[in-house]
């Protein structure tokens, strides 16, 4: 057993005597990927002697009320990520309610904490919000439910009475994330080639302060240090525990910004390197990152990637000065440019967050963005995904279009009117043909298709013997990958031509569509042959690898 979870954490004035525990808990969240939010509160939870129950957002309601109807719990907790569910866990509680689920509800996560009254306003059904890191107020929260005390006055909570919406003070956030349990996972779900992945945290917050970003003002409202990090020889731990108990090899490090930026945090990977080699995990595992294009380091990078560095997301977002000016990225396009190529060098497999849209955009910004993306992926490199900047509530970039008058939408879809309204119509154009051809977004779309090939490539690459003929099914998906980037981008930018210059429309929806249906069909028939191929070598090498773990 891990050694944090040995410690049993309490909370302010709660003494474990005046813990009741009889009635379980329930959380509810998004659960793609797992959810390490409610995987932390419930491993507090736990500790402290609950039994919790976790619900996929995405389930059957029904099953949902079923067990809230069997398992009487003292709380439902509601977990909302994105901003654009609100509605939807509004509904959820609803359904709830008319059916005679009757305990206390409670919500956080980002746009709850940072607009609790918009919240507690639009969801009629909820008791209170968890502002900010919720592990210890959800505890306490729960044992004065349990115990029938009252709840109001605690640190971090917002509820609403007779004169309206209430924010209780502040509750500092988490200062040693050491002390945290493990959190609960939801295994058996991410597998890549057999391999298991699980997502992880080095860290928590972000110092930088870009302009559309919910993250950063999350983690900055509340008093505390911003950037917590974990010690390395801890995380190699928990990452030692979750291969040795549970088989996982590939780890998804979900920091918002990896500690990697100037000598402190430099100093911090070295010894997060320096410990993975001295458990030997280098070889066995792989692991991913988030991070800032000006934290890629050659030098740095080239030992990360010798010590299972697979592949880095980085939000590029912009390939104009404006653009990066409007979005308070901090940084230029070369310095993206530079770490793109630093990365192709070093064999580190990259994608991206890339906003072709921002409240500063042109018909010119999107062209130069365009050329941008050509010269990162037209090679092929990763598969071309775009969308537009979303104004989401607790930003400085929403309260700015909302002061000049130009914030529309509603809080499910915020949205924004651009300076030169042609560019209105552009989107809502592109929106309707790349969109429902299933090109970059939604289930099957040929892009995520595309990077999750590289993803496998990366895997098989790092986590399986050679395979014969693997270069030549790289350069076969790399072909792939830079046809359809640069058809992609030729199209969006003759759709830009129809509104900037009345140009005629030379593509539909089923032209769209047959070539990139056409693109999916070449990708899986190459992927599904490589694969087939190996199928002895790949099943004798997870066997070897499953027969070791028993021994
Ligand atoms: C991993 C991740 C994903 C994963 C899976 C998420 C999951 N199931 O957990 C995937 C890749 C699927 C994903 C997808 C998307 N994501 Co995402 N994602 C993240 C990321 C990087 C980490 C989440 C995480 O694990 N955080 C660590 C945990 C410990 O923190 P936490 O979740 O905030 O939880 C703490 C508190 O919030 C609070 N809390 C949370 N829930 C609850 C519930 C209760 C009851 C209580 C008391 C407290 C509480 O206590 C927790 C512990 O301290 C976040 C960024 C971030 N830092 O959060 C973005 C983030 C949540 N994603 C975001 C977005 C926009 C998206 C996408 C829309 C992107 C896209 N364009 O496709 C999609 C949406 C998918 C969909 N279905 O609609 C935004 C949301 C912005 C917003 N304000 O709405 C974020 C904040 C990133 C950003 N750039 O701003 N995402
Ligand atoms: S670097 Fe990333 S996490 Fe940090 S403020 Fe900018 S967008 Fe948010």
């Amino acid at each position: 057993m891990p050694s944090g979870q040995l410690t049993i954490l309490q909370g302010e004035g709660v003494s474990s005597g005046d813990r009741d525990t009889s009635r379980p808990v329930i959380l509810i969240g998004f659960q793609r990927q797992s959810n390490l939010g409610l995987g932390y509160l419930a491993a507090t939870l736990r500790r402290a002697g609950y039994a919790v129950e976790i619900f996929d957002y995405e389930r059957d309601r029904a099953d949902i009320l079923e067990a809230a109807l069997r398992l009487k719990p003292v709380v439902i907790g509601f977990s909302l990520i994105f901003q654009s569910y609100v509605m939807h866990f509004g509904a959820l509680m609803s359904y709830l309610r008319e059916n005679g689920v009757l305990c206390h509800f409670t919500m956080g996560g980002h746009f709850p904490s940072l607009s609790y009254e918009r919240t507690i306003e639009l969801l009629p059904e909820l008791d209170s919000v968890v502002r900010f890191e919720g592990e210890m107020t959800l505890l306490e929260l729960v044992d004065c439910l349990g115990a029938g005390r009252n709840w109001r006055a605690l640190q971090g909570i917002a509820y609403r009475d007779a004169a309206g919406v209430r924010a209780t003070e502040m509750r500092a956030l988490v200062h040693d994330l050491d002390q945290l349990p493990y959190p609960e996972r939801t295994f058996n779900r991410n597998a890549v080639l057999g391999r298991h992945a699980t997502p992880m945290l080095a860290s928590r917050g972000c110092a930088r302060t870009c302009s559309f970003c919910s993250i950063h003002m999350f983690y900055r409202t509340a008093p505390g240090k911003v950037v917590r990090t974990r010690n390395p020889a801890e995380v190699v731990k928990e990452m030692r525990f979750l291969l040795e108990e549970h088989g996982i090899t590939i780890f998804l490090f979900q920091d918002d910004d990896f500690p990697l930026f100037g000598p402190v945090w430099k100093k911090w990977t070295r010894e997060f390197l320096a410990e993975l080699h001295r458990n030997r995990l280098p070889g066995r595992v792989v692991w991913k990152i988030n991070c800032r294009a000006d934290a890629v380091d050659p030098e740095l990078f080239i030992e990360m990637r010798r010590a299972g560095l697979h592949m880095v997301y980085m939000g590029l977002e912009s390939g104009t000065e404006e653009g990066l000016k409007t979005l308070h990225k901090q940084i230029t396009v070369e310095q993206n440019i530079r770490a793109v190529e630093t990365l192709k060098q070093i064999g580190v497999r990259f994608e991206f967050g890339f906003m072709l849209l921002d409240p500063s955009s042109t018909f010119e910004s999107v062209l130069a963005n365009l050329q941008f993306l050509r010269k990162i992926i037209g090679d092929g490199s990763a598969g071309a995904g775009f969308g537009r900047m979303v104004p989401y509530d607790g930003t400085p970039i929403k309260d700015e279009l909302a002061r000049t008058g130009r914030l529309r939408g509603d809080v499910s879809r915020p949205d924004y009117d651009f300076l030169d309204p042609r560019l209105n119509d552009f989107y809502h154009e592109l929106i309707r043909m790349v969109d429902v051809t299933g090109w970059t977004h939604g289930y099957g779309a040929l892009s995520p298709a595309l990077n999750f090939a590289w993803e496998e490539l990366s895997i098989l690459e790092q986590l399986f013997p050679a395979l014969p003929g693997f270069d030549d099914y790289r350069r076969a998906i790399q072909q792939i990958t830079s046809e359809s980037n640069l058809a992609l981008i030729q199209i969006v930018e003759d759709i830009s031509y129809m509104f900037s210059d009345g140009r005629a429309n030379l593509w539909s929806v089923n032209d769209l569509r047959s070539r990139s249906s056409s693109f999916t069909e070449r990708l899986i028939t190459t992927r599904d042959e490589f694969i087939l191929r190996n199928q002895d070598l790949l099943l004798e090498s997870l066997q070897t690898d499953a027969q070791a773990a028993c021994a």
